[in-house]
């Protein structure tokens, strides 16, 4: 009895304490609302453990910021846009207060404060687990939402592990981490933004702190899901729609969408650790052209410099580059030169030398540069975070510009130091507000490449610079497109690829790649020929490889990885005119290229099973099954509709779930019903042109579809000047109508003619503009050409699947199809 009374009196003490002063509790919590001041969209409110503003940013997003007392000087890198004038309804009582917009409800709580998100039908979205909320330990933030029934959780930017970060944590803190798990936490960047799905109802959270940050989905608990930082505020963004597509364009209209790219950066392009000396850059490029492999880029690692310093030619390599890179471009292939941050300190060395006249460099608070080690050895690290840091890359990189260069590929941006952690102390200008070095750490790469970006933007007047990047921080995609970094020759990795690409489109950047073949070890030929294949329906496709692993051009594997490996880069350009298409969209729309079932199946819960998880759409036309390249034996889940086989027509209806034994010769991808997918004849690099004709393969479906057909010159920044060729053609199921709209915009279409070529829609009878037209079969332009290791016959049509064209004379008119 003494015992129980004792501990009694323990826990109330110990209960009394946690609810009064925070003197002694180490968890600083928000607690009650003490004064609330509403001024328009915006609410200040003071607690009795914090300040918390609550701001209208639309009627779809809401920003909440809080700090222990009052607010700092508002600052992102990641936020371009301001809240935009919205209808909004606050009001409050003696216990709570609401905000109502067109799309949402929003409760506060006032003892003690906890808020809860609601759509307009007062469906709960999401809220803090009331008796959490949020609290500090020490400089930590947090912030506790209460877990919901059947919860999934997706994005959260480069990310391993599953599509569904269910039951996980993950750790944002920029690293190098070459040769990574398929489990690794973190990787090289950082992207605080994720998406919550229950019940019919979707989100979007984005934490916009810079510092190390942490994330829970129910990790080790099964209360809440929680994000926070190691300093700073707790300041995130909060959107809903009833769309994925729709969270994803919210999401990027904050943080901002990616310009078109270059034309040239979405074909093949050919990568390895190293190509040198020129010789060897040069039997590279004429081997591709001599065995017809498509092809428009090859990319120069860290051995084309002078002992890996930056800016700089290793002359007996390349005794005179510009002239090897006019070679080459007469050749049609485009050079991506690789940089990386770390500057050798070494006086006479021209780049240094003006690092340090201008005062860029990275700072320890005696004033003294921060040195570390990296390739060149001991270096100093150019301050990104200041203006007069980005301005003096961007004079250094115009060298490269002069020089014909046509890409930038930024590297080690974590900022790496071989991959130790720097010190904390070391101090960055942070556009003149100096910080240290945890506080910008996550943001290093990102303002790298807005450095890049911006540099050769100026260098090369209006000309698209195309960067790639390593790392990067929520809002990399307006300058950089990514890729994943130092993977493995394993089937796992393959299909991690494919998911962190996924991941990655779903957090705001459409623009990604992977190491295709991969960057260690050696790919089995089955597992690189399928790596390639997939290789083709990824944003960015390059393949990669590392110092000392085995060759990995499309030719190192024998004959047939070779002649597979070439029937799906002609795929790929002759699909340019839907990729390119596709790009846009994702320009205007933040919608990306490749797209997790999520978008589109979100609440179908097979999408999220294990089994399936890899699967992704292609754009709008594409579903794509990333088959494993070791067993070749595979389980497809077909969501709801209708699908036909790329190879043959054949239809698979939807809801349906099939095993396939496959050969290695084919990748299983099959075409969403009603699709439009524009196609062009085969050429071998994107400066040669097409024949006259453009494509538009239409499959016959039972929904409704828009693609939006679009053309520029693929280099400059013209377009936003309106010199684009732009068609929308709408398919109209209940009317069966394909509606080919008027060309739209100042600028001409490469093609003359439209050929409309029919899939599924056997014999029925077709017209033009209402009037009964000759449709007749034609084989011509089918998907992949036969490959003489395939003895079903790569682009046999099944028995009675006719395609039937029709050809009409100009591209710019305006025309109906119907059936
Ligand atoms: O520059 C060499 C490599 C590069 O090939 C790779 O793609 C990067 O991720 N780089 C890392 C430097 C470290 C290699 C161990």
């Amino acid at each position: 009895m003494k015992i129980f009374n004792s501990c009694f009196v323990a826990v109330a003490l110990f209960a009394a304490c946690v609810q009064s002063t925070s003197a002694q509790n180490p968890v600083r919590q928000v607690g009650n609302v003490k004064s609330v001041t509403i001024d328009n969209q915006t609410i200040d409110i003071g607690t009795d453990g914090a300040f918390v503003r609550v701001m209208v940013y639309s009627p779809n997003i809401i920003r909440v910021r809080m700090d222990k007392q009052k607010l700092a000087e508002d600052f992102s890198y990641a936020v371009i846009s301001k809240p935009v004038t919205t209808k909004v309804n606050i009001t409050q009582n003696d216990t709570e207060i609401n905000i109502i917009t067109d799309s949402l409800k929003v409760n506060i709580k006032k003892s003690p404060y906890n808020i809860t998100f609601s759509n307009a039908a007062g469906e709960v979205i999401n809220q803090d687990e009331a008796g959490l909320s949020t609290s500090w330990v020490n400089e930590s933030v947090t912030t506790y939402k209460k877990m919901q029934e059947g919860e999934h959780f997706i994005g959260l930017g480069e990310k391993t592990g599953g599509l569904d970060r269910k039951g996980n944590a993950y750790t944002n803190w920029n690293s190098d981490t070459y040769a990574y798990s398929t489990s690794q936490d973190p990787i090289y960047s950082t992207i605080p933004f994720y998406i919550g799905i229950h019940h019919n109802v979707n989100y979007g959270i984005f934490f916009d702190n810079t510092w190390q940050s942490d994330f829970n989905f129910g990790a080790s608990n099964d209360r809440f899901s929680s994000f926070g930082a190691k300093g700073g505020e707790m300041n995130y963004y909060f959107i809903a729609h009833t769309k994925v597509a729709d969270i994803i364009k919210s999401y990027s209209s904050l943080t901002g969408l990616m310009k078109m790219p270059p034309l040239w950066s979405l074909g093949y392009q050919q990568n390895r650790y190293s190509y040198y000396p020129e010789a060897e850059v040069m039997r590279i490029a004429n081997t591709l052209r001599e065995k017809k492999i498509p092809a428009d880029g090859i990319t120069l690692d860290i051995h084309y410099m002078d002992k890996y310093k930056v800016f700089s030619w290793d002359k007996d390599r390349f005794p005179d580059p510009a002239a090897m890179i006019k070679k080459l471009k007469d050749m049609a292939f485009k050079v991506t030169l690789i940089v990386d941050p770390g500057i050798k300190a070494e006086k006479g060395y021209g780049v240094y030398d003006r690092g340090l006249k201008e005062d860029i460099f990275a700072k320890y608070p005696d004033g003294s540069n921060y040195t570390g080690q990296v390739w060149p050895g001991w270096c100093n690290f150019p301050d990104f975070t200041n203006p007069k840091g980005r301005a003096w890359w961007g004079s250094e990189l115009k060298k490269y510009a002069d020089e014909g260069v046509s890409g930038i590929w930024n590297d080690m941006n974590e900022f790496s130091t071989w991959g130790q952690k720097a010190p904390d102390n070391i101090l960055f200008n942070f556009e003149g507000r100096i910080a240290s070095h945890p506080q910008i750490h996550n943001v290093y790469g990102l303002e790298m490449i807005r450095s890049s970006y911006e540099g050769y933007k100026a260098a090369r007047e209006n000309k698209r610079p195309f960067i790639l990047t390593r790392s990067g921080y929520a809002g990399l995609q307006r300058y950089a497109a990514m890729w994943t970094g130092d993977n493995r020759a394993e089937n796992d990795h393959m299909l991690l690829g494919v998911r962190l690409m996924n991941s990655l489109g779903l957090s705001g950047v459409p623009f990604t790649g992977m190491d295709v073949g991969g960057f260690t070890g050696g790919a089995s030929p089955s597992l690189y020929a399928r790596w390639m294949q997939i290789g083709a329906f990824n944003p960015y496709f390059r393949n990669h490889t590392g110092i000392n692993s085995k060759s990995s051009e499309p030719w190192a594997y024998g004959e047939e990885v070779l002649e597979i490996t070439r029937n799906y880069i002609n795929l790929r350009y002759r699909l340019l005119p839907y990729l390119y298409s596709t790009f846009y969209e994702a320009s205007q729309t933040g919608k990306p290229v490749m797209r997790s079932l999520t978008i589109d199946y979100t609440h179908d819960e097979n999408v999220y099973n294990g089994m399936y998880e890899n699967q992704y759409m292609f754009g709008h036309g594409f579903l794509v099954f990333p088959f494993d390249g070791v067993t070749n034996y595979g389980k497809l889940y077909f969501p709801a509709g209708k699908w036909y086989n790329l190879y043959n027509g054949e239809v698979q209806q939807g809801n349906a779930k099939i095993a396939l034994d496959l050969g290695i010769s084919k990748l299983p991808v099959y075409v969403k019903e009603s699709s439009i997918i524009p196609m062009q004849t085969q050429i071998q690099n994107t400066t040669e042109k097409p024949s006259d004709t453009l494509y538009v393969h239409v499959y016959k479906g039972d929904v409704n579809n828009k693609f939006v057909y679009y053309e520029d010159d693929g280099e400059t920044f013209d377009y936003e000047k309106g010199e684009y060729f732009r068609k929308a053609i709408t398919y109209d199921a209940a009317k069966k109508t394909i509606t080919f709209a008027k060309a739209e915009g100042a600028g001409k279409s490469k093609f003359s003619m439209i050929k409309v070529m029919l899939h599924g829609f056997g014999t029925t009878a077709i017209k033009l503009n209402g009037k009964a037209s000759q449709a007749k079969d034609d084989f011509q332009a089918l998907m992949l050409p036969i490959s003489r290791f395939d003895p079903t016959g790569f682009s046999n049509p099944v028995e009675g699947e006719k395609i039937r064209s029709m050809v009409f004379k100009n591209v710019n008119d305006q025309f109906t199809v119907s059936y």
